[in-house]
């Protein structure tokens, strides 16, 4: 059994409590690996090594850094094959999304950063009065990312690469649950000559490890991307220390859909937004409005071809859906399930664990799962699932699709399908959400704000926005003479 290290200063190294915890593969639900439980010296270890390389790596010049960025995303993709199956072990995705979907994004988020920090300018104001303001942007020094399970290196290094091409030094923290891509991130840096101790990847639980970097007092900001609950619990510790936050929480996002959309596209699109990596995706549309006109319609071609789709091993590439993250995650989502039947729902679709043979037998899946009858006040279309799980919701009118979409204490992401440009921008316009797509899901440009409202979050990500948020503005007056 592999045992897993920290990369700290440029070196793997042991926690110094020795303890370890065990990593699943949710395929097998075997364990395959032991990661670090780190604590606080482990932290402060990092936070010393990041602070030692802060003064050189925020100093040599953004070209500098970005060749080091590319070098880091040509590392991942030279073994881009090896880091999918990485990937799709730790959480059981299907191997193909893994080398499709995440693997190249992450060589994409490095690349972008790369490129993208230097054109950012500093910006100049005049006032028209003799004096002319000059907003330089410095950065912050040592930070925290701390990111989640679902999408590991993907999101990790959408927090990591605008942190360091912004000349700051990292401690990052992937999930416990799903550690292997960053573990070995340690090797593409050591190898791409990251200098020691600009990136610190250090392992363990939230409790622990998570809570020690947010807790420590030379972290100047924190980058974070997980539960809404974990959110408030690092806003709580953070704050007081007046660290920089940016939080990327959950969604319970509506997908409303119009009798005059295109049918067929909207189709193809509403089965990957509501099924996509097991539904545990923060922008899966979850709550399917529907108008009254098309709701027969939309409900048997939507069960017929969600009931077509493969839940199967993530190595077989006929495979659509894979495992759910861990046993704990799986009993979670059968519970929403249960509870949507107590509360009136119809289980059109799914809705029960499914076993695969030979090597997945004792793997985590679950039938993907349509349900419809429910009130859109209930808890099961008020609370974040992130499984297979998705209901259906008739509307009659834009003002009832408005209503029933903002309806919950979330407001990340939200899809709209129809045939009328007007209609679908005034709804746009009207819904709480930080991304709003129009006849399409899930189109990145990455220059775009990322992130969202209400309990969904604190803060953007993504282009200028990462950039402001790792970097400290001066604005420097200076009245002519
Ligand atoms: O997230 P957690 P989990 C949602 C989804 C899911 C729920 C829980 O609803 O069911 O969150 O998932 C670290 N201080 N999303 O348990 O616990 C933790 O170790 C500092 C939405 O994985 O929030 C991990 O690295 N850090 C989401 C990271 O936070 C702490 C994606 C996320 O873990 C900590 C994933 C603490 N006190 C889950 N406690 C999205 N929006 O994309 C935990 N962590």
């Amino acid at each position: 059994m592999e045992t897993l290290a920290n990369y700290i200063n440029g070196e793997f190294i042991p926690p110094k409590s020795g303890n370890y915890m065990d990593v699943y593969e949710p395929a097998t639900g075997q364990v395959y690996a032991k990661t670090p439980d780190s604590n606080s010296a482990d932290i402060d270890d990092a936070v010393q090594s990041a602070t030692a390389a802060f003064e050189t790596w925020s100093n040599i010049s953004r070209n500098e850094r970005s060749k080091i960025l590319h070098e880091i995303a040509n590392g991942i993709e030279s073994r881009l094959d090896e880091f999918a199956e990485y990937e799709s072990r730790d959480t059981g995705k299907p191997l193909e999304l893994a080398k499709s979907v995440d693997i190249p994004r992450a060589v994409t988020n490095f690349r972008f950063f790369a490129d993208h920090a230097l054109e950012f300018e500093t910006e100049s104001i005049l006032d028209g009065n003799g004096s002319i303001n000059k907003v330089v942007r410095k950065p912050l020094g040592v930070v925290g990312c701390i990111s989640p399970w679902n999408l590991p290196l993907y999101l990790f290094s959408w927090k990591i690469a605008p942190a360091l091409a912004s000349g700051n030094c990292v401690v990052g923290k992937p999930s416990e649950l799903t550690p292997y891509t960053a573990f070995k991130l340690g090797e593409i840096c050591q190898e791409a000559g990251l200098p020691k101790g600009v990136l610190n990847i250090v392992h363990g639980s939230g409790q622990n490890t998570g809570s020690a970097i947010t807790s420590h007092p030379e972290i100047k900001a924190i980058s974070f991307t997980g539960g809404t609950k974990t959110g408030e619990t690092i806003s709580r510790t953070a704050a007081p220390l007046f660290k920089k936050l940016s939080l990327e929480l959950g969604g319970k996002n509506p997908n409303i859909i119009f009798a005059d959309c295109d049918f067929d596209t909207m189709l193809t699109s509403t089965i990957k937004s509501s099924f996509s990596n097991q539904g545990e995706i923060c922008l899966c549309g979850s709550r399917i409005l529907v108008e009254d006109a098309i709701y027969e319609k939309f409900r048997d071609a939507f069960v017929e071809k969600t009931n077509a789709l493969i839940v199967g091993d993530p190595n077989d590439d006929t495979s659509k859906l894979g495992a759910l993250i861990s046993k704990e995650h799986l009993e979670k989502v059968l519970a929403y399930v249960a509870l949507a039947k107590e509360e009136g729902g119809t289980v059109l679709a799914g809705g029960k664990k499914t076993s695969i043979n030979d090597r997945c037998e004792n793997g985590y899946f679950m039938e993907p799962t349509i349900i419809d009858g429910l009130s859109a006040d209930c808890r099961t279309n008020q609370e974040e699932i992130f499984g297979p799980v998705v209901t259906l919701i008739p509307f009659s009118t834009e003002a009832e699709a408005v209503a029933i979409a903002n309806s919950t204490d979330y407001g990340l992401a939200a899809t709209i399908w129809s045939g009328n440009p007007d209609k679908a921008n005034r709804v746009a316009d009207q819904i709480d959400a930080g991304i709003v797509w129009i006849n399409c899901w899930m189109v990145r440009d990455l220059r775009t704000p990322f992130g969202g409202m209400k309990s969904s979050g604190v803060g953007r990500e993504g282009g200028d926005e990462a950039l402001r948020f790792f970097t400290e503005p001066k604005n420097i007056c200076m009245r002519e003479v």
